[in-house]
């Protein structure tokens, strides 16, 4: 039962990846639902990321989620949320697909290049996550000649890309966390990359896992609202002032308060 409606939902996501891929390009001008009339936004999040944005009960919630409702109201403009594998958000905000996307994406230098960030909303940064059973791992020393799950399109994947050689590395690419998670537990990989808070949370929530963060932080780095670079200004900048909003009347931290303890 449950497994079908899984399969549902994922087919439904990858039916309406397709359509959006297809159809919804603001310079064909083609699709009202893009916000070619600033009326109402397309904006992407991580279809599987909690606590930042997750499907439950048919319903998506998180910090992202819940950030993107509180700073629209506050700010006064309508949005369409699009829930999506992290791995197509930037293509398709670059390519004006999407006009925003709050996706527990973490202000980098590189995707500065191609993106517009607003300023950062949440502290992050990655951690090593590995079994719990694991002993052998217990920090960034311990890393040579490992597998490591890494989720597409990601900073984790970046970072093990760019440490493949120094720890003779070899990565295993997966489309989101749950997966790359499922592939440290049943020993696929020895370690996975994922960003503090969602490990932490996971292992928080989920009495079932087996998983344990090893050593400390790898990297940090905040996340951030982005856009097209050099486009959608006017909503960066309702996003900001929103955000700032939030900030001074108390909702910001009623909202992480909810899913983090502070
Ligand atoms: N935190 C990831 C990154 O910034 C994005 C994600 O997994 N949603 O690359």
């Amino acid at each position: 039962m449950k497994k079908s409606k899984l399969f549902t939902l994922a087919m439904s996501a990858i039916m309406a990846g397709t359509l959006l891929v297809g159809c919804q390009s603001k310079s064909s001008g083609s699709d009202e639902s893009i916000s070619d009339s600033g009326t109402k936004y397309l904006i992407a999040t991580d279809s599987k990321y909690a606590p930042f944005s997750f499907e439950e009960d048919g319903e998506y919630k998180g910090i992202d989620v819940e950030i993107l409702a509180a700073v629209a109201e506050e700010s006064g403009f309508d949005y369409e949320l699009k829930p999506m594998d992290f791995n197509a958000i930037i293509p398709a905000l670059t390519s004006n697909q999407l006009d925003g996307a709050i996706a527990g994406m973490s202000i980098t230098d590189e995707r500065k290049e191609a993106l517009d960030f607003s300023d950062g909303y949440f502290e992050s940064g990655l951690s090593i996550v590995v079994d719990s059973d694991n002993t052998e791992i217990n920090g960034v020393k311990d890393l040579n000649g490992k597998t490591v799950a890494v989720k597409k399109g990601t900073a984790g994947e970046n970072w093990a890309l760019e440490n493949q050689e120094k720890y003779n590395l070899e990565l295993k690419h997966f489309e989101d966390s749950p997966a790359m998670f499922l592939a440290v537990q049943g020993g696929n990989a020895d370690f996975a990359l994922e960003d503090y808070p969602v490990i932490a949370y996971k292992i928080k929530v989920d009495a079932d896992n087996e998983l344990k963060i090893a050593g400390d932080k790898v990297t940090t780095a905040d996340y951030g609202f982005a856009v097209n670079k050099g486009q959608n200004a006017e909503l960066l900048e309702k996003f900001q002032e929103g955000l700032k909003a939030i900030k001074e009347n108390g909702k910001y931290d009623e909202i992480i308060s909810q899913y983090i303890d502070q």
